[in-house]
């Protein structure tokens, strides 16, 4: 078996001998100055650079209509604002709301951190916001159906915690 190797190994040994054997003998010889391939190695960089510049500008600018913070701001200026307080184990707000609207919901607490979950009709959460004393939270939301829905506080605020919720109706006319 070994001898059946050997002659594989020296076929090969040798091969890799001479592949670094030419690869010595051929750079002997100074084929470009180093001043003149670092010039151009810099300015092939520099090219690099301002194509990537380009392209990244070009990124940011056709995805600045996506940005959300801009939408956002602008859909905050003609929304209806709702005042919620939030107190143990209640939530102080309107029972009906305008359908298809933009609102703003401005929620804030009485007593302890709450948290102000709105949950549509088929009981799916739809939008939530925490309800911190001394400070408003907003919340934007458009209601697209109508119909009861429930807000439920989604942080445990006391013993009475799991009761609290409040149903308000979304529907035509406020
Ligand atoms: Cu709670």
């Amino acid at each position: 078996m070994a001898l059946r190797v050997l002659p594989l190994f020296v076929l090969l040994a040798g091969i890799a001998v001479a592949v670094f054997l030419w690869v010595a003998v051929s750079t002997q010889q100074v084929v470009c100055p180093q001043a003149t391939a670092q010039k151009r190695a810099y300015a092939i960089r520099g090219r690099w650079l301002a194509g990537l510049l380009v392209a990244l500008l070009a990124a940011f600018a056709l995805s600045l209509a996506f940005f959300p913070y801009i939408s956002a701001t602008a859909a905050l200026a003609p929304a209806l604002r709702v005042p919620v307080l939030a107190e143990q184990y209640s939530f102080e707000m309107p029972a009906h709301l305008p359908l298809g609207k933009p609102i703003i919901f401005e929620v804030t607490s009485r007593d302890v951190n709450h948290d102000f979950g709105i949950y549509d009709p088929a009981g799916r959460l739809l939008a939530q916001v925490q309800a911190m004393p001394d400070y408003t939270n907003y919340l934007r939301v458009v209601f697209h159906k109508p119909g009861r829905y429930t807000a439920r506080c989604l942080e445990y605020c006391g013993i009475g915690h799991a009761l609290m919720q409040n149903t308000f109706t979304v529907g035509e006319g406020q």
